[in-house]
């Protein structure tokens, strides 16, 4: 494999590692929003994009190249809301499916076949993860309006009883 497709991959396979990182994070802030629900998906989210590094990791082994493992800045720990945090996600998302296009365009040009025949997974993957976190985003969106809708009409009970005396 040219040196090219091979720094790109294993810069790739990081960036994989630390989306599951920022998961992770994610996840503890969820749970620390007493949401055990979200903190269970997001682990879970967590555990898909080590597999995505990993998929990386055993292509570049498979064709001859090193992987190599490098470090990543912190996550971000806070949000300003869980809607935040999963508009966040979205757009890293985008991020991610930005850099696999990048990547199939070089496989393109240097004709590394294998390459390019490998990242047709992941072209599919990000059509789920953008889809996945946008129906999420729709979803607690709605179910806050629910929320609101339920606590405006507990509202309109309220009464004013005067003070007897
Ligand atoms: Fe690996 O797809 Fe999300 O980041």
């Amino acid at each position: 494999m040219e040196q090219k497709m091979l720094d790109a991959l294993n810069e790739q396979m990081n960036f994989e590692y630390y989306s599951a990182h920022i998961y992770l994070s994610m996840a503890a802030y969820a749970g620390e929003l007493g949401l055990a629900g979200f903190e269970h998906w997001l682990i879970t989210q967590y555990e898909e994009e080590v597999f995505h590094a990993q998929k990386f990791y055993h292509h570049i082994v498979a064709r001859g190249g090193r992987a190599v493992i490098k470090g990543f800045e912190d996550p971000e720990e806070d949000y300003d809301s869980l809607l935040a945090m999963l508009k966040t996600a979205l757009e890293h998302e985008k991020i991610v499916t930005a850099r696999i296009h990048d990547l199939v365009k070089l496989s393109d040009k240097l004709n590394d076949y294998a390459t390019h025949n490998f990242l047709q997974w992941y072209i599919s993957e990000q059509v789920e993860e953008e889809e996945t976190f946008t129906d999420l985003i729709q979803k607690v969106e709605l179910v806050k309006d629910a929320g609101l809708y339920i606590l405006d009409n507990e509202l309109k009970s309220r009464t004013f009883t005067p003070p007897s005396e």
